[in-house]
């Protein structure tokens, strides 16, 4: 197995989990600031062009919640994921997207018009919205979160790298700080020991 990643990135969710499960796997850095994702061999890869990119065998995968679902499923006896065909699933299901289609993509907006699309392209009503509508959807989050230890119940799944991930996103738009439980809930996840604090250094 190989993961093309890059450090501050989302690919560090998938380093995560392969450090949780306690499987081996190559890792090969695509440096983003240097383009390497443009080249035309990591573009055979991921026509895309992004990290993270999940290589097993004759599998190539992109998008780093498809890359956890198939990863925490290949190795089911370490109870990272739910069964499929079972409530469990579908809850999990429901959080992960979500977590894609209410709070990743108003956070990527935030982004786009912070500093990623050309200046005259920039919105700051656009950020306004994005901010608002985030901030309702991590609210149900934290109420969810009240009587939980992790997103699931009482056992740590993928879900909880997922939500790490978001939160610390959206903390570093000042957008969590009303809730000391989501915070309180971030801090317990990045002190687990497979927290794969390097790709910060
Ligand atoms: N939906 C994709 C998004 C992947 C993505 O946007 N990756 C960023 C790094 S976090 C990237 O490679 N950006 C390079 C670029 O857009 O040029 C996923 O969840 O994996």
């Amino acid at each position: 197995m190989k993961l093309y990643e890059f450090k501050r990135t989302r690919s560090y969710k998938i380093r995560w989990l392969l450090k949780e499960l306690g499987v081996d796997c190559e890792y090969k850095t695509v440096n983003l600031m240097e383009g390497e994702h443009q080249k035309s061999d990591f573009l055979k890869l991921n026509p895309f062009g992004k990290v993270p990119t999940f290589v097993d065998g004759d599998l190539r995968l992109h998008e780093a919640s498809a890359i956890c679902n198939y990863l925490a499923d290949k190795y089911p006896n370490k109870g990272l994921i739910p069964k499929p065909a079972t409530n469990f699933r579908a809850i999990y299901d429901k959080w992960n997207f979500f977590a894609s289609n209410e709070l990743e993509c108003h956070l990527w907006t935030c982004e786009k018009h912070s500093w990623f699309y050309p200046e005259e392209k920039r919105s700051s009503l656009a950020i306004e919205m994005a901010k608002s509508d985030f901030s309702k959807a991590i609210k149900i989050v934290n109420d969810t979160l009240s009587d939980k230890k992790f997103l699931l119940g009482t056992d740590f799944s993928v879900l909880d790298i997922n939500y790490a991930y978001l939160i610390r996103w959206g903390k570093s738009h000042n957008l969590i700080q009303e809730y000391p439980r989501l915070i309180e809930y971030l801090n317990g996840l990045i002190d687990r020991p497979a927290y794969p604090r390097e790709l910060f250094d």
